[in-house]
C-alpha cells in the first residue's frame, strides 16, 4: 500500500496523488457507504491495481478542514491581493487573516501586479504607507510578485514544497495567474478584467488540489465578502499579532481595546506603532463579533 493525498472526487472516482503521479481510485467496500466523508487534502492509503488505477483502503484523521473552500489538512493559505487594479481591499485582507489565523492555518501574503505599480508616484505620496511593508512589520510573510514578468515567483514557489496550500483573495487579484506562473505548462483559466468595473469575472468555480511547484495547491473562486468565524470578543485580538503581543500591558485584563482607559493597543496606535487601518478594521470586526454574540 502507498500513501497519498486526495486531489478531488469526480464522476464516482477519486484522484489521488502518490509517488509523483495521479491515481484514479475507487472505494473499498466499507467506504462506499459514507462517500461524502472525503475531502480534497485527505491523506489516504491506496492499493495499486493496474496501470494508474487503485483502490482507497484507509483514510487518516484530519488535522483541520476549511469550509470555504472545502479542503482538509491545509498547511497554509496564500492570501493573494493586487497592489493595484484593483486596489487592495484591506478590510477583506484583514478579515481573511482573522479567519485563517483562527483556523490555525499559516497565512502567507502575496501581492501581485508589482509590474503595474508606479514606484515614482508611491514615493511622492508618502502619506500612504506602502501596504506590503505594513504587513511585513507586523511579522507576516509577505511576497511581492508579477505574474507577467515572473518577478518574485520563484520565492513563492519555494514556500509550496510538500505542503497543502490554498489560494484565497478577491476576484481579479491574480490567483489563477499566480498558479500558472508557478507551474508553467499547466494552464488555468484566468479572467480578463472588465475595464468598466475593474473586477474579475469569477472564472474559477470548483475546488480541487493540483500539483504545483512540488506541493499541492487549491485555486479558489474569488470572494468579496466573508463572515467571521464564531469568535468571542476576547479572541478577536488574538488574531491580530501586533495586538496580542501588547495585550498584557493594558490596564484591564478584560480590555477589548475599545473604550477602556490605559489601553496599550491604543497607545501603540497613537505612537504610530500600530497601523490606523488595522485598528479601524479591528473595531469593525469587534462590532460584528459583539452583534453575533447577542444572537446566540
Ligand atoms: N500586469 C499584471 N496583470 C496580472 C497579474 N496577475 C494577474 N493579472 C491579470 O489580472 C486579471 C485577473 O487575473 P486572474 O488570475 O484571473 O484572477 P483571479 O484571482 O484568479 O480571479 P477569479 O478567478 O475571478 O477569482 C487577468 O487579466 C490577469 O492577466 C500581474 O502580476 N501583473
Ligand atoms: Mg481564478
Ligand atoms: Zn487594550
Amino acid at each position: 500500500m502507498i500513501e497519498g493525498v486526495l486531489l478531488k472526487g469526480y464522476g464516482g472516482f477519486y484522484y489521488v496523488y502518490a509517488e509523483d503521479r495521479v491515481w484514479e481510485c475507487s472505494l473499498r467496500g466499507r467506504f462506499r457507504v459514507k462517500v461524502q466523508d472525503f475531502l480534497p487534502g485527505d491523506r489516504v492509503r491506496i492499493l495499486p491495481e493496474e496501470e494508474d488505477k487503485a483502490t482507497i483502503e484507509a483514510v487518516e484523521p484530519r488535522r483541520n478542514a476549511l469550509s470555504r473552500p472545502t479542503i482538509a489538512n491545509v498547511d497554509q493559505a496564500l492570501l493573494v491581493f493586487a497592489l493595484t487594479s484593483p486596489k487592495p481591499d484591506l478590510n477583506l485582507l484583514d478579515r481573511l487573516l482573522v479567519q485563517v489565523t483562527d483556523a490555525e492555518i499559516e497565512p502567507v501574503l502575496v501581492f501581485t501586479k508589482i509590474d503595474k505599480l508606479n514606484k515614482a508616484s508611491l514615493t511622492k505620496d508618502s502619506e500612504q504607507p506602502y501596504v506590503p511593508d505594513v504587513y511585513r512589520k507586523i511579522g507576516y510573510t509577505v511576497f511581492e510578485v508579477s505574474n507577467e514578468t515572473g518577478q518574485g515567483i520563484k520565492e513563492v514557489g519555494a514556500r509550496l514544497k510538500e505542503k497543502i496550500s490554498v489560494l484565497a483573495g478577491p476576484s481579479g487579484a491574480g490567483k489563477s495567474s499566480l498558479f500558472n506562473a508557478l507551474s508553467p505548462g499547466k494552464k488555468l483559466k484566468t479572467g480578463k478584467l472588465s475595464l468598466k468595473s475593474k473586477r474579475g469575472r469569477h472564472t474559477t468555480r470548483h475546488v480541487e488540489l493540483m500539483v504545483c511547484a512540488g506541493g499541492l495547491v487549491a485555486d479558489t473562486p474569488g470572494f468579496s465578502a466573508l463572515f467571521l468565524p464564531n469568535l468571542k470578543r476576547a479572541e478577536l485580538a488574538e488574531c491580530f499579532p501586533e495586538f496580542a503581543q501588547r495585550r498584557r500591558q493594558c490596564r484591564f485584563n478584560s480590555c477589548i481595546h475599545d473604550k477602556e482607559p490605559n489601553c496599550a493597543i491604543k497607545e501603540a496606535l497613537e505612537s504610530g506603532e500600530i497601523s490606523p487601518t488595522r485598528y479601524e478594521h479591528y473595531l469593525i470586526f469587534l462590532q460584528e463579533v459583539i452583534e453575533a454574540e447577542r444572537r446566540y
